[in-house]
């Protein structure tokens, strides 16, 4: 190309705005030049294009794995403009400067995690190595060369060349960018690769490809600065969970607010039949499940109306108005006269009516509409100088076998009661206690530092609602156990559901035995510290 003549070069997978950009491009004056199916899709835009064998004067080799990868491109990118020599360089082989580099990798991710998956072959073919090198070249001389890898800076990209004055700031944060893009890349491509040879889930090291979601107002307290990042490694298809929820109304999520949304959700996602969870500090306080949604809302808040107070609701079907109505309306328990607060209220749908009766509750009340979380991710946790991974807890009451080791047989609802206050107890802080009947909890102790404290706190909660409820314990009692079985048996418990394996399993089976009260072992612990 004739030298001074603006050149740009486009490479793309990802063809979102490309006529945006080509006639943006073109009307600036800028000579296009293009691979393949690129250059295709902006002819046909109506954009002229210089096709990258003209100017390498070489076809596309290799089945497509040698395009760009040419002294001819490579040059005009890395050429150092302030540098004589690297100037005359180009001239004596007829190569033109790049200006602008817009390139977006093959869609790598995508094909590897997408449904039916993608062969070994297929995943290999799907590694770019032109690409990168062209964004790296152009990144590395992002004092002259602009490097673009995101559609949505077309046009920022755009108005920075109609308004000709230079701004090194802006070069350097595409640079920025750029590199981010071909870092979290080959990070992807080495974790699959990982996963083709050991396929273990710990890979010796690994990055969880964070973007920045938000920036919120503060952490958990007001002095500590906080923003929000989502796990870019869930797949599109399946991206679930609180950080891709969709706020329909309502004030900033808060810090604390994210934290307890996804306590509600990740509860009340595990329930099969129309469920309301109430959850406050990230601990469900309010359970049930009925046909009718909305006698499990009243009775979900019943369960702790004081704690439901401020806190958040989640159910696990549509929200529609005569449910939005009741969540309005309803009055708290406590006083028969107070209308309920709540701070987010998530569901996986509305209908346009529930939303608009939602909206009208409060100006601050958060809609959140969440899809399911992926299953079978890692869980990891940060604790001083490292982070803890572990499998997420998948298993529910379908998943593990209910032993009866008392004398007395379970009797009635006995069994499903003691299923449904397992599947609570697995989401309520340890030391956790639950009390459940009739598909719904009646009372929960959480977080105390000893099982005997939560127990007392969850048959308070129960009241004179405990005669022939079901009790369910997170893991056993080690030592009291004996005393807070009684203490239990006494209460009026009707079953008891909890881990077993202790030394003294013996004497709560005894204790059951005296008290003919059902005792049934999971074999499997929900601690949840
Ligand atoms: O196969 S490659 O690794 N070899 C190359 O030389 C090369 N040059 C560009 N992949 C290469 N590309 C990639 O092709 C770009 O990163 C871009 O994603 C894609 C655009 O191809 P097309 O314009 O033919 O659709």
């Amino acid at each position: 190309s004739a030298a001074g003549n603006k050149q740009a070069l486009i490479s793309l997978s990802d063809k979102k705005d490309l006529a945006l950009l080509g006639n943006g491009l073109q009307e600036l004056g800028y000579t296009i030049v293009s691979t393949g199916g690129t250059a295709s899709a902006l002819e046909n835009a109506g954009v002229s294009v210089t096709k990258v064998e003209q100017l390498t004067c070489f076809p596309e080799m290799l089945d497509g794995r040698v395009k760009t990868l040419h002294p001819n491109i490579h040059g005009g990118i890395l050429a150092r403009r302030d540098q004589k020599h690297h100037m005359e360089a180009l001239n004596e082989h007829g190569i033109g400067t790049f200006d602008v580099v817009v390139v977006n990798l093959y869609p790598f991710y995508d094909k590897v995690t997408s449904t039916g998956g993608i062969n070994f072959e297929d995943g290999i073919e799907n590694i770019d190595i032109g690409g990168p090198a062209m964004i790296r070249a152009a990144a590395k001389n992002h004092k002259d060369v602009l490097v673009v890898v995101d559609s949505q800076d077309y046009p920022e990209l755009l108005e920075f060349l109609k308004g000709g004055q230079d701004d090194q700031q802006f070069r350097r944060k595409l640079a920025w960018k750029a590199f981010q893009h071909v870092a979290s890349y080959d990070s992807a491509v080495s974790e699959w690769l990982w996963k083709q040879t050991v396929g273990d889930k710990f890979p010796p090291n690994f990055t969880v490809p964070l973007s920045l979601k938000s920036s919120l107002r503060y952490g958990e307290n007001p002095h500590q600065k906080a923003a929000f990042y989502v796990d870019r490694s869930i797949s599109e298809v399946n991206a679930g969970g609180i950080a891709t929820a969709i706020q329909h109304h309502g004030k900033e999520m808060s810090y604390n607010n994210y934290l307890d949304a996804d306590a509600a959700w990740n509860c009340v996602s595990e329930f099969k039949n129309p469920t309301c969870v109430v959850v406050k500090h990230t601990n469900p306080c309010g359970v049930a499940s009925r046909d009718d949604i909305l006698e499990a809302y009243r009775l979900a808040v019943k369960a702790d109306p004081v704690s439901a107070f401020g806190g958040i609701v989640a159910f696990n079907i549509e929200v529609d108005e005569a449910l939005a109505k009741e969540i309005r309306e309803f009055r708290s328990p406590t006083d028969g006269e107070t209308r309920m607060f709540y701070e987010i209220v998530v569901a996986p749908k509305y209908t346009e009516k529930g939303l608009e009766v939602l909206r009208g509750k409060s100006k601050t009340l958060r809609i959140l509409e969440a899809k399911k979380n992926e299953k079978g991710k890692l869980s990891l946790r940060q604790v001083g100088g490292g982070w803890l991974a572990q499998d997420s807890d998948d298993l529910t009451p379908q998943d593990i076998e209910f032993n009866v080791v008392s004398e007395k047989k379970p009797q009635g609802s006995e069994l499903s009661d003691a299923e449904f206050a397992w599947l609570c107890v697995k989401h309520v802080k340890s030391n956790a206690i639950v009390i459940a009947k009739d598909n719904r909890m009646l009372g929960m102790g959480s977080g105390q530092p000893n099982r005997r404290e939560s127990l007392r706190i969850a048959l308070g909660k129960a009241g004179d609602e405990v005669k022939g409820a079901a009790l369910a314990s997170d893991a056993f009692f080690p030592f009291a156990w004996k005393d807070a079985v009684e203490e239990a048996c006494e209460s009026g418990i009707g079953i008891i559901a909890e881990p077993g394996g202790s030394i003294r399993d013996g004497d709560a089976i005894d204790c059951c035995n005296k008290y003919g009260v059902s005792l049934v072992f999971t074999n499997v612990r929900h601690f949840r510290h």
